[in-house]
């Protein structure tokens, strides 16, 4: 079988709207680069259709395949509609309606029980980024869980590892604008991103910078589509990149190809650095990246010959034990060649750094008692709820997130989330696998019900999307729910009643967006300046240098790059970089490998989002099945052909997968794209019942990617059943007559 193609999506939007048909602008609000511009198409009041807005100078008019068929996210018969109170027994599902009042009265009741009891930090919120708008992501519900005195969450499933690296190296995450690549950079290097899956607007912006002449490369151990935008694909073993950078390294200040002035005025450490690089020769990396030394040089010289250079990597490559490492090693590389003197060119991880929101008006965390309340970090959600004393959590209050699905070592946290003693609340668009261990399941309403604002940690603009149709049932956005449990608990501050409206001020006063709307104002009078632009046109751009890091300004310690740092090696790590093999692969734990001798990596499905989109009919006909890409060798070596179902466990738990043969990886290396729904999935289990909720080097990131497994066949009669299983898990959502 052939590697996946998954091509961009056609601009839907080029269709010609039918007459009577209102189009109305929003804006994207999943946990993605792209943060796209919509044209949201309704029809007597119903939203019939969503595409990209074709005005906008990045996302183009385009959309994902995922957001492309919309309405049927909108409309899913999963959509929570009213507040509803557990009947059954937890992870059964069966609910009965509530009116708010009650929903309201039992929640506060609860909760000040158990506060009364244990204390507040017993109280533990559970949240990610469901939705990016800066008020939904986090707002009237930090303010409300800190005047609680609830336990802090650590919100580190995503980018925790490359973060931390990012603000060890350079002080803050910042990278060239996306769109001064084409014609910026004449050697790409797309390093641990999918492009076609997760950044589908990068892959324009890739083909048009090699139209104007320049040479991309991908390095991935996983052989998607994105591998075939490239002029060189390599592919080192999972985990290994920052030994991959170092043997560049060595090349390029053995060959004396960095550019020493720039190192010399903007940069601390250079001399500690090269002792450290000097003990990689590319013989060392090859040793451990699996590509030979040979490769390394020629990338290595190429990078070191060509000033005008992007790394452009993703956050698949920092969730590994040491993931934060590898980011640093990359982040390292710009700085030796100067490749942030030009425009569209140095690294781009994260363009997060340059929005300046005052988060401080927006969550107020003078609002927490002293002394400040624990810290959990979200990784640990199993352990959490399993084993933390002192006082343990018995209040779990979750939105914006599936826990269920996507954190890890999930029988851990389903063996939390069964807890009779814990009280879960669960805020929710849809009936997910985690809303159905919930005593208390609220409505929540999506970006086309609510008024939000949008900004991109990839390109630079900031959006305003305003509700265009009215909430669906009774559903409520996040700053809602927690005004109206506010309200419930007594809370009094007034900061408990701010509009939305009035939130979005607090958070642009000071920000670079109201900074960019109107130069010659400054604090109230700015923001509103900027509120009342952002309602007038649909986009306004961060007005900020093309080339961050040209001339210094780097918000580290000494001000300068720090090649070395003397925070990472008061944290008791190496000052410079190093290679921190995964905790589980064949360097980092030789004994259980050869139990579990396939390294698996869980990287982003194409037709999924995490969790989302996996509960809906057209992106499980693209996903098909769970599935396992497997090596021809290690399909071989088991007997596995394609199609089979294939048990794969390690000492955490079993899933059941389907396999696909093919050239995805080299030999002991499988993918399993994520994430089906664990009750769409045969045994109501997903790939997070494989992977560890041990932490990152840098961070206290997630580690999906550093995980040991074994994969066997599975005999015919329980391969039958299963099949059957899986049939009538999804009987509703998959043709499987199409399938057979
Ligand atoms: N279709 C789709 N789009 C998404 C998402 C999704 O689930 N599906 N998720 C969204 C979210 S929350 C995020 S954070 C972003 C994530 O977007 P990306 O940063 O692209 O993250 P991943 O797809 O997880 O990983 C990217 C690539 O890293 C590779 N990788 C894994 N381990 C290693 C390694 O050790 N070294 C190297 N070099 N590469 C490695 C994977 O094989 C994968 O191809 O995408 C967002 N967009
Ligand atoms: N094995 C494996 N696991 C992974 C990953 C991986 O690559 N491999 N990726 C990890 C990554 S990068 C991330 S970011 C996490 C993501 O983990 P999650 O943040 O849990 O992401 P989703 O699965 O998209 O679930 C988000 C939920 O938020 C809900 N939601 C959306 N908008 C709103 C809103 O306005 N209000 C409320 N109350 N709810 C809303 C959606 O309906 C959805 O159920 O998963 C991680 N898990
Ligand atoms: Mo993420």
């Amino acid at each position: 079988m052939a590697a996946p193609a998954h091509r961009p999506q056609r601009p839907a939007s080029a269709r010609a709207p039918e007459p009577g048909t209102e189009v109305r602008f929003s804006v994207c609000p999943h946990d993605c680069w792209d943060t796209c511009a919509l044209r949201v198409f309704l029809r007597d009041g119903r939203v019939v259709r969503v595409a990209g807005d074709p005005e906008h100078p990045v996302t183009r008019g385009f959309v994902c395949f995922k957001v492309n068929h919309y309405e049927e996210r909108i409309y899913s018969p999963d959509r929570v509609l009213y507040p509803l109170k557990r009947v059954g027994p937890k992870g059964e599902g069966r609910f009965v309606r509530i009116t708010w009042d009650e929903a309201l009265d039992l929640i506060a009741s609860r909760l000040k029980a158990i506060v009364r009891q244990y204390g507040g930090e017993a109280v533990l919120p559970y949240s990610y980024a469901g939705t990016m708008g800066l008020l939904g992501y986090g707002s009237m519900d930090r303010r409300f869980f800190h005047k609680l005195g609830a336990s802090l969450l650590d919100r580190t499933i995503c980018s925790a590892a490359g973060t931390a690296a990012l603000r060890y190296t350079y002080g803050e995450r910042m990278g060239p604008d996306p769109e001064d690549i084409p014609g910026g950079a004449r050697l790409i290097l797309v390093w641990g991103l999918n492009v076609v899956s997760s950044n589908v607007h990068q892959a324009p912006i890739l083909q048009e910078a090699r139209r104007r002449g320049a040479t991309v490369v991908v390095i991935d151990p996983y052989n998607n589509g994105t591998a075939r935008l490239a002029d060189w694909y390599l592919a080192p073993r999972p985990g290994t990149d920052a030994a991959l950078a170092l043997g560049m390294m060595h090349v390029i200040l053995t060959e004396g190809l960095q550019d020493q002035e720039y190192i010399d005025r903007h940069t601390v450490g250079f001399d500690r650095l090269r002792e450290t690089v000097l003990t990689w020769p590319p013989e060392r990396a090859a040793e451990v990246t699996g590509i030979p030394a040979e490769a390394i040089r020629r990338l290595g010289r190429m990078y070191g010959e060509e000033r005008r250079s992007l790394i452009r990597c993703g956050y698949g490559m920092q969730r590994h034990s040491g993931g934060g490492m590898a980011i640093r090693a990359l982040a390292i590389l710009p700085a030796l060649t100067g490749a942030w003197r030009y425009p569209g060119c140095g690294l781009l991880l994260s363009n997060s750094g340059s929005y300046r929101w005052n988060y401080e008006a927006l969550e107020r965390p003078d609002l927490l008692p002293e002394p400040r309340p624990r810290t959990i970090n979200m990784n640990r959600l199993g352990w959490a709820l399993t084993e933390l004393r002192d006082p343990p959590v018995m209040a779990l209050f979750v939105y914006n997130s599936n826990p269920a699905g996507v954190a890890p070592n999930q029988n851990r946290v389903i063996q939390g989330l069964l807890r009779e003693d814990l009280f879960t609340v669960v805020h929710e668009q849809l009936m997910t696998d985690t809303a159905r261990y919930a005593d208390v399941v609220l409505p929540a309403t999506t970006m086309l019900e609510h008024l939000d604002l949008y900004w991109s940690y990839w390109h630079l603009y900031v959006m305003l999307a305003e509700p265009v149709i009215p909430p669906l049932g009774e559903a409520v956005p996040n700053t809602e729910l927690f005004r109206r449990l506010a309200a419930a608990m007594g809370f009094t501050d007034p900061c408990f009643q701010d509009s939305d409206e009035e939130l979005i001020l607090q958070a642009l006063e000071g920000s670079a967006a109201a900074a960019a709307a109107a130069p010659h104002l400054s604090g109230r009078a700015q923001a509103e300046a900027a509120l009342d632009l952002l309602r007038r046109q649909k986009w306004l751009k961060l007005d900020r240098s093309p080339t961050p890091f040209a001339d210094g300004g780097f918000a580290t310690p000494s001000g300068k790059i720090e090649l070395y740092s003397e925070a990472l090696a008061r944290a008791g790590l190496p000052g410079t970089v190093a290679y921190i093999p995964p905790h589980e692969s064949p360097d980092g734990a030789p004994e259980l490998y050869r139990r579990y001798p396939i390294q698996l990596i869980t990287p982003a499905a194409h037709h999924f989002l995490n969790t989302t989109f996996a509960n809906l009919p057209s992106h499980m006909a693209g996903e098909q099945c769970p599935p396992l890409y497997l090596n021809p060798a290690d399909a071989e070596a088991r007997g596995l052909r394609d199609g089979d179902w294939a048990r794969v466990y390690n000492d955490r738990g079993e899933v059941y997968l389907k396999v696909r043969v093919g050239e995805w990886s080299r030999p002991g290396v499988a993918i399993s794209p994520s994430l089906w729904w664990n009750r769409l999935s045969p045994r109501g289990r997903n790939v997070n019942a494989l992977t560890s909720d041990a932490l990152s080097d840098l961070g206290g990131g997630a580690v999906f990617h550093s995980n040991l497994v074994e994969v066997a066949r599975v005999p015919e009669a329980e391969a039958e059943a299963l099949e059957r299983e899986f049939q009538e898990r999804t009987r509703d959502r998959l043709d499987h007559r199409e399938q057979a």
